[in-house]
């Protein structure tokens, strides 16, 4: 698809200026540069896309129902959720900015209210606030804030309250549940104790009993935080330390069992970590991976098309994204060079934009104030 966008552009500009010197270069000729460049690395064609101020949370969805994936961020001294529509072939369209009352820092995205719309959480630090926005099919209807004890990212505890979902909200020491009363309004449901100024919660269900399960990464209490939960809605939290300044903890099959596993990244240690979930209620450490340049941010998804999953991580500090593969046994190896990111990469998530069955990547680089989508080779 690329090569024919490439060749009427080419003629587009001579037709123009008469000038411009066509190469005499077939699609099959630019297949194999696009061959060779793919050998040495997977994802060469990157394009960046202006978000607010400071994107930090940054979460995939088709946010306006056209079965494209879109995205969304948090974007914190922007105040905003910035909203880039999908086009389905890998690009996106100018951004849409929604307002938010207090610098988002992490969000959530789902249908809350069932009404077939996706609906976006955020999570803001800045005022101890989580702010739903209800979805219209590509913009939102009126806001609804909830004060919250401490709110940095937050993330869907699926199906617990007649197939709605509630939400988990992190931040400080404290994992707030907050549950769905059925029309996508949300009220607080007791804390549970986690470790110290949580940056980021994902849910998984690490015991296989079909209920949610949580993993928080907490940087002051260099821990993460895994929550069992129980037969009453409440959850078993038990803290594990990890080397120092825990940024982001994921989950998904790692060391080819069933069972979902943890991969953490640890900004000050520049470490990535695995933690392998041996019976749904234990963990055990796998292979510790340096990572130079303030790793910040973390992925997983299958990078290679080879069936298991891969990391991604933001070297913060060297403006770059590494990729470590996996052999599929929890065996990871970086491959090939890093990929070139703009400045101060965070988080990241890992998609297939353009629907061509091979995993995408988008990042955002904080200071650059953008989105840099990486798209998996061949094109
Ligand atoms: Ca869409
Ligand atoms: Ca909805
Ligand atoms: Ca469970
Ligand atoms: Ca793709």
């Amino acid at each position: 698809m690329r090569a024919a966008l490439l060749v009427f552009a080419l003629a587009g500009c001579d037709a123009t200026f008469g000038l411009i010197h066509i190469p005499d270069r077939t699609d099959a000729g630019i297949d194999a540069l696009d061959a060779a460049a793919c050998s040495t690395q997977p994802f060469t064609n990157a394009r960046d896309y202006a978000t607010g101020t400071l994107p930090l949370g940054i979460a995939v969805a088709d946010v306006d129902g056209d079965s494209k994936l879109d995205i969304v961020t948090a974007n914190q001294t922007g105040n905003t959720v910035t909203v880039l529509l999908g086009l389905g072939d890998g690009t996106f369209a100018p951004k849409q900015d929604f307002d938010t009352p207090m610098g988002p820092t992490g969000l959530a995205i789902g249908d809350f209210d069932d009404n077939g719309t996706q609906d976006v959480a955020v999570a803001e630090l800045g005022g101890n606030l989580m702010s739903v926005f209800p979805g219209t099919g590509g913009a939102f209807a009126a806001r609804y804030d909830y004060p919250i004890a401490s709110a940095t990212d937050v993330a869907l505890l699926p199906g617990v309250t007649a197939g709605r979902p509630n939400l988990a909200a992190v931040g400080a020491n404290k994992l707030t549940v907050m549950v769905n009363n059925g029309t996508g309004l949300f009220s607080p449901n007791g804390y549970v104790d986690i470790g110290d100024a949580a940056n980021d919660v994902h849910i998984d269900d690490f015991d296989g009993d079909r209920k949610p399960d949580f993993v928080t990464a907490n940087i002051v209490g260099s821990n993460i935080s895994i929550g069992i939960a129980n037969e009453t809605g409440g959850f078993a939290a038990t803290n594990i330390p990890m080397p120092m300044g825990p940024r982001v903890a994921v989950t998904g099959k790692i060391d080819g069992d069933e069972r979902p596993d943890i991969a953490v990244v640890s900004a000050e240690a520049g470490m990535v970590s695995l933690l392998l979930n041996t019976d749904g209620s234990h963990f055990v450490p796998g292979m510790s991976t340096p990572v130079s340049g303030s790793p910040i941010g973390l992925a997983i998804g299958d990078l290679d098309v080879d069936g298991d999953n891969d990391l991604a991580v933001t070297n913060s500090n060297e403006s770059k994204v590494t990729l470590l593969m996996n052999d599929g046994n929890g065996n990871f190896t970086q491959n090939g060079v890093a990929l070139a990111a703009g400045v101060t990469p965070g988080e990241l998530v890992i998609a297939d934009f353009d629907r061509d069955a091979r995993n995408d990547i988008a990042v955002v680089n904080r200071t650059s104030g953008n989105v840099r989508v990486y798209l998996g080779c061949p094109h």
